[in-house]
């Protein structure tokens, strides 16, 4: 195998990611480092301004608390993201970012991003919590301001990060990777980490196929690195089995937010009935979150998936009913053609700002949003904190809210020493969306800065450690290489597997065990049982890996980390006893709802004696409050 140099790089503060958490980290550490006289170091696997999961531009900014116009409160937000996630939230966790998320939006505007305003100069909401943007440059934006906080010669794109560095106390001392252009393996040493790589997509097999295998809802650079890098690194991990399905426009996964709360479209079935009505019913078994408003995101896909297994699909979204609607109320006839010409270009650069496939599907399928519906359909499971979905690590909460047993020093510190997690990364803190992870980054950041300040360095990993990492990781190179002539078919080999025969085989695995797609999101113990039986013969299969390039490498290693989240949720759905989330998913042989379930269900893997262990924590609210019924 070709020469691969090793680059060590020495810093204080290293921020692992590029997007929307990693920006907000980026400026605020900056700041605090200057005053501390610290460096700070960040690696993204691409390149910052078009990374991670706003890459293609956003239409809104979904968490804005308005607290000082008085419009909502803390204690609001709170209230509607523990009935989102059917009880189960950190409320602490929350309410930190929910106060801070309004100077995030602020500074994005100043730093210019165009907002929606009405006549009055005020900002356009989509729903109560929402704002519209004209998102396209969004991720650039945040990219510009987060460089020229920390300077580019402190960042390092196109590195993948591949495993983190722990001394021999456990503490998190840095992180190695490699280029995925240039033969160099990277070691970064650093007092603190912070872990900020998104989620992950596509450890369930997509409903895409062929040509269109890589579209997706999330993006398909998220691969699972965050909750790879955290659990490797002994981190206790939560809501692991509380993955997103969202409901999107069919095969384009085009947004449906600005036609549920903007245009206040109805959905509903190919017999023009509307689950939500005709369906009502079912949300009393789901008490008392089925009775909350809004809706929780899993029990409005839930409802929409009994019509499908009624056979009454297709599903429709109805665009022509919402527009005509809204133009209907503008009495003048030249006024109100106007009207619905507007809200046509306002429905297309919904598409255009954040999912431009979708514009092209309706393009190329002669859509008339204001003529005729379209389908949605939810997609297949993903792994986001940030969103509806709530899968990350067990963080640490703030010193003035937390309770004791969520506090243990540093706002957002893992339970590892040294290591932080933000955004997608951090658990039980749902709905924080780009805005809520910028923030939560910039919480994350200062916490990491003051751990720095207070403890100093940490101990070092020898040499010999790193070697073994290095042969490690360019292995797949090397089997690659040596074995390549065994087969006439490169695809084919006895002596290697390729990354994405090796991702097939991961997402069948999932899908067909773990509640993907095919089974209609259902699955079982003993379903689940003999999953985690197949994925023990990929894990040892994970050692054959070979990679033909740098390209490949970095595909390899995505699919180790998205096994290791695809274990990680097995465990955990299989540990909790219960049905919590239906339209997440169903556990066929438990399929109620318990109250002695109204709990964490978190896991911890111990890389010395390689061993999962699965916990319960207390549910402790901050707020007291009884969901807010209909
Ligand atoms: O409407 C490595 N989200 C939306 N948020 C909103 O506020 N408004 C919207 O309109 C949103 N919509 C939406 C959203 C997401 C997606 C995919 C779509 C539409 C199509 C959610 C937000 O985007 C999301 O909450 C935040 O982006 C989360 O921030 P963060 O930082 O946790 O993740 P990231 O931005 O994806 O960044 C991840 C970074 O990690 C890098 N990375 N770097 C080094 N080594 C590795 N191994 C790495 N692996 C990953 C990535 O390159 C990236 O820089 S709507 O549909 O809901
Ligand atoms: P989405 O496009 O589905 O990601 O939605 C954008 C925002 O609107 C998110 O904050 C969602 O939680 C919220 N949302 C989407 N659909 C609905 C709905 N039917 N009712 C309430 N909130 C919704």
């Amino acid at each position: 195998m070709a020469k691969w140099e090793t680059v060590e790089v020495t810093t204080d503060v290293l921020i692992c990611g590029g997007g929307m958490a990693a920006c907000g980290a980026a400026v605020e550490a900056a700041h605090w480092a200057k005053k501390n006289n610290l460096k700070v170091t960040l690696v993204d696997k691409a390149a910052m301004d078009r990374s991670g999961a706003v890459a293609m531009g956003l239409s809104a900014i979904n968490q804005y608390v308005d607290i000082n116009s008085g419009a909502n409160t803390v204690k609001d937000y709170i209230d509607y993201v523990r009935n989102d996630l059917m009880g189960i939230t950190r409320e602490d966790l929350v309410a930190n970012i929910a106060r801070h998320v309004d100077s995030s939006v602020h500074l994005f505007e100043k730093w210019g991003l165009p907002i929606w305003k009405d006549k009055e100069g005020k900002y356009v909401h989509e729903g109560r919590w929402q704002l519209m943007i004209n998102g396209e440059s969004y991720k650039i934006i945040v990219a510009e301001a987060a460089k020229n906080a920390l300077g580019v010669d402190n960042i390092y794109e196109r590195v993948f990060i591949t495993e983190p560095l722990i001394d021999d106390q456990g503490r998190c001392v840095g992180a190695v990777g490699f280029s995925v252009r240039e033969n160099k393996f990277y070691v970064f040493k650093a007092k603190a980490v912070l872990a900020m790589m998104g989620g992950a997509v596509h450890v369930f097999k997509p409903r895409s196929t062929g040509e269109g295998l890589g579209r997706s809802w999330y993006p398909p650079f998220n691969s699972g690195a965050s909750a790879y890098f955290t659990i490797k690194a002994g981190a206790e991990m939560t809501c692991q089995e509380v993955r997103f399905i969202p409901v999107r426009f069919k095969d384009a996964y085009g947004p449906v937010g600005a036609w549920f709360l903007l245009f206040k479209s109805r959905a509903t079935n190919a017999l023009g009935e509307a689950y939500m009505q005709t369906r009502r019913d079912e949300l009393d078994k789901w008490k008392p979150y089925g009775l909350v408003k809004p809706v929780p995101a899993n029990l409005r896909n839930w409802l929409m998936m009994l019509d499908v297994m009624e056979g009454k699909g297709p599903i429709y979204m109805r665009t022509e009913e919402a527009l005509q609607r809204i133009s209907e109320e503008v009495p003048d006839e030249k006024e109100r053609k106007k009207k619905l010409k507007e809200l046509e270009s306002e429905a297309w650069e919904d598409f255009l700002d954040m999912t431009i496939s979708q514009a092209l599907l309706w393009a190329s399928t002669n859509t008339f949003p204001e003529e005729k519906p379209s389908e949605i359909a939810a997609c297949e499971p993903y792994f986001i904190g940030s969103h509806s979905g709530a899968s990350g690590a067990w963080v640490s909460g703030p010193e003035d809210l937390a309770p004791k047993e969520y506090f243990w020093g540093y706002p957002n510190m893992t339970t590892v020493q040294g290591l932080f997690a933000a955004g997608d990364a951090s658990g039980a803190s749902s709905h924080k969306f780009s805005s809520g992870s910028h923030a939560e980054g910039r919480i994350a950041a200062k916490g990491a800065i003051s751990f720095v300040a207070d403890n100093g360095d940490g101990g070092d990993v020898p040499d010999a450690k790193i070697e073994e990492l290095k042969e490690r990781i360019l292995r797949p190179l090397d089997l690659f290489e040596q074995n390549q002539n065994a087969s006439t078919d490169p695809d084919v080999n006895p002596n290697y597997i390729r990354p994405k025969q090796f991702m097939f085989r991961l997402q069948k695995i999932m899908d067909e065990y773990a509640g993907g797609v095919s089974t209609n999101f259902t699955t079982s113990e003993k379903m689940l049982e003999k999953g985690l039986e197949l994925l023990e013969f990929l894990r040892e299969d994970a050692e054959k890996l070979g990679a033909e390039n740098h390209h490949e490498l970095l595909r390899c290693w995505e699919n180790v980390h998205r096994m290791w989240q695809a274990e990680a949720h097995m465990r955990t759905i299989m540990f909790r006893e219960e049905t919590r989330w239906p339209g997440y998913y169903f556990r066929a042989d438990k399929p109620e709802m318990k109250d002695d379930w109204k709990v964490f269900a978190n896991c911890k893997y111990d890389p010395k004696a390689n061993e999962w262990s699965m916990m319960k924590r207390d549910i402790i609210s901050i707020t007291e409050s009884a969901p807010a019924m209909a």
